[in-house]
């Protein structure tokens, strides 16, 4: 009987260990219909955004974050949509050290290249791009 009763304790485990498997491949499932990317605003390479261009789909989170010289903000001037949208997802106050803001990406924002600028820096070239694909 001892040996039945470790039979059954290691399949309990192992259908646990399966239960979980199978649940983690529908939580990561659930992650790749909508992603957070990241962007640090000012860094090593000085006032830039890193990435520059970063491409998303529509309903992705796009979270800016300070790294180096602030402050920075992001003000989008060119969407593929109306001008209401560029304003909606623009960043209007200006954020210091160690602050990050987040912006989703409305789920029907029409596919194209939505390019943005940080404001007290775009004359030093501080530009960036998003691609709605
Ligand atoms: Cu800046």
């Amino acid at each position: 009987m001892k040996f039945f009763a470790a039979v059954a304790r290691k399949l309990t485990i192992v259908s646990v260990a399966l239960v979980m498997m199978v649940a983690t491949f529908f939580l990561n499932t659930a992650d790749a219909s909508a992603s957070e990317v990241m962007i640090t605003m000012g860094g090593k390479k000085g006032l830039v955004f890193e990435p520059a261009i970063a491409t998303i789909k529509a309903g992705d989170t796009v979270t800016w974050t300070v790294g180096a010289l602030p402050p920075h903000n992001v003000q989008f001037n060119k969407t593929p949509g109306d001008a209401a949208l560029g304003t909606s997802l623009s960043h209007k106050g200006l954020e210091g050290k160690g602050k990050s803001f987040s912006v989703t990406f409305p789920a029907d924002a029409p596919a194209g290249e939505y390019d943005y600028f940080c404001m007290p820096h775009r004359g030093a070239g501080m530009v960036g791009k998003i691609i709605v694909g």
